[in-house]
């Protein structure tokens, strides 16, 4: 009965409190992996995520919500940063900046994890502008932040190669 929990959370559009879990886990060709775990205790409220990655090279890599969780073409079909306010790119605490902008996550090197916690007041679980079954993505270079001054800062912090990428989804419920 757990289950249906879930979906009627969804649909409440409930003033009360109620909160969500979903998870987009990673892999590639290269052998890199990791998981991605988002929960958002209150409808209205912030949305924390905590990220951990292996196989990743040394160094910051931008990470973003992507606009689709579709990849049929791989992490290409997962096509922009999700921006429903049609605002420009920018660093995850920006005034400016797309719903998806989550800064970078910093790998110490490819045999160590990389983890990021942030507490992310735009992503929510919740409503119309859910990011559950939209894709999760980490880059092969730094995301500028939208300050770098190349063409692609203001759209895609110029974050270079889609390294990993992964469709978010509901988390089922954890035994404990
Ligand atoms: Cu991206
Ligand atoms: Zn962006």
């Amino acid at each position: 009965m757990k289950l249906s929990l879930i979906p009627l959370c969804v649909l409440a559009h409930s003033a009360v409190g109620c909160a969500l879990n979903a998870v987009a886990v990673f892999k590639n060709d290269q052998g890199a992996h990791g998981v991605a775990s988002f929960s958002q205790e209150k409808t209205h409220g912030p949305t924390t995520i905590h990220v951990e990655v292996w196989g990743l090279p040394e160094g910051n890599h931008g990470i973003h919500v992507h606009e689709y969780g579709d990849l049929t073409e791989g992490c290409n079909s997962t096509l922009a940063h999700y921006n429903p306010f049609n605002k420009t790119h920018g660093g995850p605490t920006d005034e400016e900046r797309h719903v998806g902008d989550l800064g970078n996550i910093y790998s110490p090197g490819p045999d160590q994890s990389a983890v990021l916690d942030i507490t992310a007041d735009l992503i929510s679980l919740h409503g119309k502008y859910s990011v559950v079954g939209r894709g999760m993505l980490i880059h092969s270079g730094e995301d500028d932040l939208g300050r770098g001054g190349s063409p692609l800062s203001n759209t895609t912090g110029n974050a270079g190669g889609r390294f990993l990428c992964a469709p978010i989804g509901w988390a089922a419920p954890k035994a404990n």
